[in-house]
């Protein structure tokens, strides 16, 4: 895709996930704010329509599956030769299905694994080597990764390696300057719950039901305020909830 040359920006944004959901709120709020954007995803249209939005602060948009490693990789090298992040927003992740362990389907698993763990891990090497001081990585995890509940095993599986990467790739980026946090939310109404009940729009939309949850919007303001924040300042961790969720377990519908 044609890259486009962003002037005057406040920043340079690599959005991964930025079709749908937090992703997409994110990728509206960075533009506002300044920043010049790489959105991307596997669906070629809703990053076409998004960059057609959004205008001359997308700067290019690439259409790949972060668990293709080639290419990732390949995309990755096409863009870093017009456009290195300051800011690395590694979102793309799903759950899929919810069943107790000893009724759970493998592609289902390896789906959750291969894109939440190995796809954080493709986008993350790839870009590491090129991202240069003061830059920040937002690791999206979850409450998931805080407790696991039934049903969620390899999603809990998943979002618990998050939390501990994103802990060790700190360290291991400290050196270089680069700051690494994780935004962990709690229930967010998006197409997350249509994914994970394989387009069962009705079981979705029961997750949501008896209680405000949050927006996609809700969650980007907590990935703003991360990447805005001056260069001395480093927020490692935040875990955000619905006011109706106190955790895993504990939601009050009415
Ligand atoms: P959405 O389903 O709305 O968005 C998921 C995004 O991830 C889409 O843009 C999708 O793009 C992208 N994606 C999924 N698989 C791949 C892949 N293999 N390669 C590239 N991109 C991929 O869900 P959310 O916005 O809610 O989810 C974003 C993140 O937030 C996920 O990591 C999720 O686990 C996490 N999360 C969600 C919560 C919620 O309640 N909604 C709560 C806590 C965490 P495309 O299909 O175009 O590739
Ligand atoms: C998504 C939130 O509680 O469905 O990560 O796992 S939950």
């Amino acid at each position: 895709m044609k890259n486009h040359e962003v002037q005057n920006t406040v920043g340079r944004m690599f959005i991964t996930g930025a079709t749908s959901g937090f992703g997409e709120a994110v990728a509206r709020m960075a533009a506002a704010a300044g920043y010049a954007l790489v959105l991307t995803g596997r669906r070629a249209e809703r990053l076409e329509a998004l960059k057609l939005e959004l205008g001359n602060q997308v700067h290019q948009t690439l259409c790949f599956d972060v668990r293709d490693r080639t290419g990732t990789a390949e995309a990755i090298a096409s863009c870093a030769r017009s456009f290195v992040p300051t800011v690395l927003i590694n979102n793309a992740g799903l759950a899929v299905g919810k069943e107790p362990i000893d009724q759970g389907h493998y592609e289902d698993w390896d789906r959750m694994i291969d894109t939440n763990v190995k796809g954080l891990l493709n986008v993350t090497r790839e870009w590491t080597p090129h991202m240069q001081s003061g830059a920040r990585i937002i690791n999206i995890g979850s409450v998931a990764g805080r407790q696991a509940y039934p049903g969620g095993a390899v999603y809990n599986a998943s979002k618990f390696a998050v939390h501990g990467l994103t802990q060790a790739m700190r360290m291991d980026l400290l050196p270089r300057g680069i700051q690494v946090a994780q935004v962990a939310p709690g229930a967010a109404e998006t197409e997350f719950s249509l994914v994970r009940f394989k387009g069962n729009q009705s079981g979705a939309d029961a997750v949501y039901q008896g209680y405000e949850p949050l927006s996609a919007e809700d969650v980007a303001d907590a990935v703003m305020y991360i990447a805005t924040r001056p260069p001395h300042v480093s927020i490692q961790d935040v875990l955000i909830m619905p006011a109706a969720q106190a955790s895993a377990y504990h939601l009050h519908k009415s």
